[in-house]
């Protein structure tokens, strides 16, 4: 494992715990239903994986995971989110909050065409 790659888990280990202790009542506030996990891949060949993400309306924490060596961000303009530019063999979680159902468009602000769908469940 790179010394990269291990600082980044730490800390990504280092925030879950940090965010344990506070989650409970912060879901409470939100939605009452438990955080949905997701793991974003990108690679080299400029696509997203999966390319369609399933989401119930509510907490999302979304993590993008660059497995190739081009940098990529991820933007999903209907929640806000946007991501910073993540490296080769980096990654970056996001967490927000679904409140809507419908399909919304999410890509890659660093190469058109790299695109992919969200579609959230009431
Ligand atoms: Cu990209």
């Amino acid at each position: 494992m790179r010394w990269r790659t291990r600082r980044v888990l730490v800390l990504a280990v280092a925030v879950l715990i940090g965010v344990g202790a506070t989650s409970a009542a912060a879901l409470s506030r939100s939605s009452g239903g438990p955080v949905q996990r997701v793991v974003l891949s990108a690679d080299d060949r400029m696509r997203f994986a999966p390319d369609v993400i399933d989401v119930r309306t509510g907490t999302v924490r979304l993590t993008l995971r660059n497995t190739g060596s081009i940098p990529h961000d991820l933007e999903i303009p209907a929640f806000d989110v946007d991501t910073p530019t993540v490296s080769g063999g980096d990654s970056f979680t996001v967490t927000f909050h679904a409140a809507r159902p419908g399909t919304y468009y999410f890509d890659c602000g660093l190469h058109t065409g790299m695109v992919g769908e969200l579609v959230v469940r009431a």
